[in-house]
């Protein structure tokens, strides 16, 4: 019954409206899909994404490659492998592309094929699907980093900062936290209009306005953390993800403004910062590959996670790496950057192993997929990042969450964050 008989791909669309892959496992009278997603701001050592980049018909964004080689090659391999056996079917996925970065099959082929059969195996249980992962009780859901302002490659407003977010620290449930963080984007929106600004949205829902310094996106959030009745630092913390990958060039960081720096002062300018909008966490504040200046931050800071995205493309040798240099407290997660659903929750683990928070997230380019929903869930991640309350693909999460914490009743907790 739960032996896989045929695995099938199509080509969808992602919510930049690039075509991206969804793949659907068959076993007998039952089936789940699942939909890759893409980023913009990608680690070089992120797995790798197929695309066809000579077929002129799409622009060069076409995954029908993937497609096909997942309706072949990878559909022959599963057939008749157990939909109960992640490891194994990852390990033949692994396997199969036989290549360091997944260069042969493409990661975003194997993930649809490695979250489809996740989903169906939780589907042919008849269990939820965040009951699947290694958590099996005392579920507790994630803070959500809201990602209100946006910036860097995800927006054309010329702000240096990718990411300007809002963590609800002290609430106590995800309903609160949902509730918290609506009323800062309405007094937000407010603020921006107000200013005869645009509220028009980036790729990840928040908000776009043309402004272009850091201080002015940070000075608005403070106001609009104050107006909704909450305190900064507080009730509320403001987060960054600076995506440093975009704004370095010959050892020399333009994150503060748009002159070139050296590492010491790009770090004197995180300390301003720090201090004076109370920021409790910054992401890949440093390029992937400048493990010193990392180290030299965390040597600088206290009470401030420091959370490492490309610098560790969800990859477990980059993570012990980081964590023998002393480079990070805290790890991003995506499924795409290292390609199997199985390979995920290894560097999940071992990350809760050395005591780094890990955070799940989407990517830039998302769908209507919620699997990192019931993944932040499962693997009792301290948080999640899926964006801001609007655009569907982002939202869709936030309402799996939801869903979550009513099913869990009374016995649902918030994590902890510190
Ligand atoms: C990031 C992500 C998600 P992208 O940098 O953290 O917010 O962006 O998917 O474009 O890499
Ligand atoms: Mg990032």
């Amino acid at each position: 019954m739960s032996k896989i008989l045929k695995v099938k791909a199509r080509q969808v669309f992602d919510s930049r409206g690039n075509p991206t892959v969804e793949a659907e496992v068959f076993i007998k009278n039952n089936s789940a899909s699942a939909i890759c997603p893409s980023g913009a701001s990608t680690g070089t050592f992120e797995a790798f994404e197929k695309r066809d980049t000579n077929n002129k018909r799409y622009l060069g964004k076409s995954v029908l490659t993937a497609v096909n080689l997942v309706n072949t090659k990878i559909s022959k391999k599963l057939k008749g492998q157990s939909i109960h056996n992640q490891e194994r079917i990852d390990t033949l996925l692994i396997n199969l592309d036989g290549t360091r970065q997944k260069t042969n099959l493409g990661a975003n082929a194997m993930l649809a094929v490695s979250m489809a059969v996740k989903k169906l195996s939780a589907k042919a249980k008849k269990l939820p699907l965040y009951k699947t992962f290694f958590k099996k009780n005392n579920y507790q859901l994630p803070y959500p980093l809201m990602n209100i302002i946006n910036g860097g490659a995800h927006a054309n407003n010329g702000l240096r900062i990718q990411e300007f977010m809002i963590r609800p620290d002290k609430a106590k449930s995800f309903t609160e936290a949902m509730r918290i963080c609506f009323l800062v984007i309405k007094s937000l929106s407010k603020l921006i209009k107000d200013k005869g600004l645009s509220t028009s949205v980036g790729d990840e829902g928040g908000f776009a306005p043309m402004i272009n310094s850091n201080s002015q996106a940070l000075d608005l959030i403070v106001s609009a953390i104050k107006k909704a009745g909450f305190k900064n630092g507080r009730d509320i913390s403001i987060c960054l993800d600076v995506a440093a990958n975009e704004l370095f060039r010959n050892k020399k960081y333009s994150i503060h403004s748009k002159n070139y720096v050296s590492v010491e002062k790009s770090i004197k300018e995180y300390l301003k910062i720090i201090k004076k909008y109370k920021i409790k966490s910054i992401e890949d504040p440093f390029a992937e590959d400048d493990w010193l200046a990392w180290n030299k931050l965390m040597k600088s800071t206290n009470n401030v996670q420091i959370v490492g995205d490309d610098l560790y493309v969800t990859n477990l040798e980059r993570l012990k790496k980081g964590f023998l240099n002393i480079s990070s407290n805290s790890i991003l997660i995506k499924l795409n950057q290292i390609g199997t659903v199985s390979e995920t929750l290894d560097v999940i683990k071992f990350a809760q192993t050395i005591g780094y928070k890990t955070i799940i997230s989407h990517r830039s380019g998302e769908s209507e997929d919620t699997f990192i929903a019931d993944l932040a869930v499962g693997t009792n991640s301290n948080q999640i990042k899926t964006g801001s309350l609007a655009r569907s693909e982002r939202v869709a999460k936030y309402n799996q969450l939801l869903r979550i914490e009513e099913e869990l009743g009374k016995t649902a907790r918030m994590n902890k964050i510190n």
